[in-house]
């Protein structure tokens, strides 16, 4: 263990390459090194980057990458692929986009594909994220499509979430009302060089200036409260909007010193304790629903589902008694098993 972290400390690629492929392919890491990472990460920012398919995040984040390049910083990228759309070229599509960073070695990209394991998207990119910080990428960008659930997780484990939508999406609306915007520090409409950008910043902005923003994700940590924050001409709710072309690069570097000023006022103890209960608790609820699920799966199979079943067909009890009893076993079982409860279920 003591070789492997010296090498991930020293960026070496190989070494951190490996340890993703097993976090990819397995979902979680050692659990000797996901105790060590926890201990020596949470220091560096990570930017969450979420939109609707081919928006243009890959393309932004290239472009970022440069300017980042440009001031020096070491930069680890995540791209996240729902897993179903990764025969279809799109992860290979992220890689393509910002493959000419990929020879920097002070660029390190890795795509992930997502649901392959309990947990879902948030587990496996936690812990790239903090495999990239522990190897002293400074900072650390999330790529994640923005079409469902995932992408509110990916909002609740990120410092700040830009989520990004462009002209020419009919479902841009549904997508607002969905309650993508609510995750959002900043909005980036792309491809303004195109018709009908200018009506998307409008509605975004009205948008967000009539709704209350109910930041459920970020306020889901017990005991915390959000401040009200100010309409100013370039934010609307508290949220900055901004207008770019991600493919020529214009905006872009507004949106960079947009970033690296919120990243300066979010350096707070306050704000990293708040952002530490939250990306702990998704993990905790997200693992722990997940063992119960198993669980009453396990228990609801074969020769012990027909016993419950039995037992309510016949009126032995009420559903709720049974189900008390149900759950009661189900978890003993995982109690039994301990923390080998997974590698006893595969
Ligand atoms: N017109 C125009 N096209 C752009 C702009 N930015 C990106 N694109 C194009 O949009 C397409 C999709 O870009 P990507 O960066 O791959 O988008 P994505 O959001 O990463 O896509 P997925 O990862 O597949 O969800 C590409 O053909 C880009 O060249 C822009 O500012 N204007
Ligand atoms: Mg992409």
């Amino acid at each position: 263990m003591n070789d492997l972290l010296d090498k991930l400390c020293r960026s070496d690629r190989r070494a951190l390459a490996r340890a993703m492929s097993q976090v990819d392919s397995a979902g979680r890491t050692d659990p000797e090194l996901e105790v060590h990472l926890r201990r020596a990460t949470g220091q560096v920012p990570w930017w969450g980057f979420t939109g609707p398919p081919g928006v243009g995040k890959s393309t932004l984040i290239d472009a970022l990458l440069q300017r980042l390049r440009e001031k020096q910083r070491r930069i680890g990228v995540v791209a996240v692929d729902p897993s179903s759309r990764r025969s279809n070229g799109a992860l290979l599509g992220d890689r393509v986009r910002m493959m000419r960073h990929a020879v920097d070695a002070d660029v390190f990209i890795r795509s992930l594909a997502t649901h392959r394991h309990e947990g879902g998207l948030s587990d496996a990119t936690l812990h790239c994220a903090r495999l990239l910080e522990l190897a002293g990428y400074d900072p650390v960008l999330i790529e994640t499509v923005g079409v469902g659930q995932n992408e509110v997780e990916i909002a609740a484990v990120a410092d700040l979430c830009v989520v990004m939508l462009g002209p020419g999406y009919g479902d841009e609306i549904q997508l607002i009302k969905a309650g993508l915007l609510e995750i959002a520090d900043i909005v980036v409409v792309n491809k303004c060089d195109l018709p009908e950008s200018d009506r998307l910043l409008n509605e975004v902005r009205e948008e967000l200036a009539g709704t209350a923003r109910a930041r459920d994700v970020r306020q889901s940590a017990p005991g915390e409260e959000g401040s009200p924050e100010e309409d100013t001409p370039d934010a609307a709710g508290g949220v900055a909007v901004m207008g770019i072309e991600a493919k020529t690069g214009r905006g872009v570097e507004e949106l960079l010193d947009r970033l690296l000023a919120m990243d300066r006022a979010h350096r707070t103890a306050d704000a990293q304790a708040s952002r530490d209960r939250r990306r702990v608790l998704g993990e905790l609820r997200r693992r722990a629903t997940s063992v119960c699920e198993q669980a009453l799966d396990g228990a609801l199979s074969g020769e012990e589902a027909k016993r419950w079943i039995d037992r309510l067909s016949r009126g032995d009890a009420s559903l709720d008694a049974i189900v008390a009893e149900l759950t009661a076993a189900a978890l003993n079982e995982v109690k039994k098993r301990g923390q080998n409860y997974f590698s006893c279920k595969k």
